[in-house]
């Protein structure tokens, strides 16, 4: 499979996540980049290639205007105002009385850009986005010009940056962005499948009301897990795009017989809106070590999956996610692709 890579997405290098009341080591590490990379070399994955820019027309088209000149300057502005440390939001708007942004304060504008607060932003974050985006687009370039299937090994993540908000370690939407794109090139319909353990809150926003991009997760009960607020089975996407939202929320401690399971009526949600284009937000935090997460996801079990979604016969975009036990996600990625690979025939469903 192709893969899409540069050193470049190890640019991010946070030193500080907040939680549980204390400053920690952030689990979005640049080490997760350098697993996963190896693996896929010592099993011969597939050809890697760099990213190529695509500028910022096809984040613009995702993402509000205003966001991403935060993003662009939020350090400079933050170090411009006497900061020392990495940027963490402290302050948001009241709920009820639609407080906009007024103040041109840095304070003001990380609150109001936030969604959450353990998501630290330092001198590299806005760069290493945009690479991350990059890295998508390429691989999605790969998919459109051959129908063959490609990975982009995007660091940071995406699913949790909405329209005009950062958190949950994601600035830039990749898989939105691709599937936005994917659009604007004429693909008819767009299916995200996001298998991370945490619900793609930023994905589900920005396609909410769409039915020509939908949306497909299985993740841990908002009950329990982040996001919290979303990634309720009830979310079902709103005016024309009614339907083409579904969530499959599932307790804690969740094995792979309930998973797969519950993969499979998502493959064939996917399968009846009828897409052109599938794009699979791959998050291997759902494997059992997982430092942050609940499922009970064995390595294998990552083969099958592959092997499940590759039954969609669909031109496939997979583009990494979440995934914190280290040491073994480079195998969970490895795996994942191989399954498919070796399951997978163009033009099935
Ligand atoms: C990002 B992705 C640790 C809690 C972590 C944030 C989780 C972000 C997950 N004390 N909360 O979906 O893998
Ligand atoms: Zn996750």
């Amino acid at each position: 499979m192709q893969i899409v890579h540069t050193e470049d997405s190890k640019r991010r290098a946070a030193t500080t996540e907040l939680s549980g009341g204390h400053l920690v080591a952030p689990f979005e590490s640049p080490a997760r980049v350098d697993q996963v990379i190896a693996a896929l070399r010592a099993r011969d994955s597939g050809p890697i290639v760099a990213p190529t820019s695509h500028g910022m027309a096809p984040i613009a088209a995702v993402h509000d205007a205003g966001y991403i000149d935060f993003l662009a300057s939020a350090w400079d502005d933050w170090v411009a105002a006497g900061n020392t440390g990495e940027i963490i939001p402290t302050i948001w708007p009241t709920r009820r009385l639609g407080e906009t942004l007024r103040s041109r304060h840095i304070e003001a504008r990380v609150g109001y850009y936030a969604l959450a607060g353990e998501t630290s932003i330092e001198a590299q974050t806005y760069e290493a986005a945009r690479t991350s985006a990059d890295i998508a687009l390429s691989a999605l370039d790969h998919v459109l010009a051959t129908g063959a299937p490609a990975f982009g090994l995007c660091r940071p993540p995406g699913h949790h940056a909405a329209v005009d908000q950062f958190g949950g370690y994601s600035f830039f939407n990749n898989a939105a962005i691709a599937a936005e794109s994917a659009r604007q090139r004429g693909v008819s319909r767009v299916a995200i499948l996001d298998v991370d353990f945490h619900h793609g809150n930023g994905t589900q926003q920005i396609f909410y009301e769409r039915a020509d991009v939908s949306f497909v997760s299985l993740h841990g009960d908002p009950v329990d897990e982040f996001p919290y607020f979303s990634g309720f089975a009830d979310e079902r996407g709103a005016g024309p795009g009614l339907g083409y939202n579904r969530n499959h929320p599932l307790p804690p401690g969740t094995d792979y017989v309930v998973w797969s399971g519950a993969l499979d009526a998502a493959l064939a949600e996917i399968a009846a809106q009828a897409p052109a284009l599938l794009i699979v937000s791959l998050g291997t935090d759902i494997f059992k070590d997982d430092p942050i997460s609940s499922f009970t996801l064995d390595s294998d079990d990552f083969v099958d999956c592959g092997a499940r979604i590759a039954a969609l016969g669909l031109p496939s975009l997979f583009l990494l996610e979440g995934g914190y036990a280290v040491a073994a996600i480079g195998t969970n990625i490895a795996n994942t692709l191989a399954g498919f690979e070796a399951a997978w025939r163009p033009g099935r469903s």
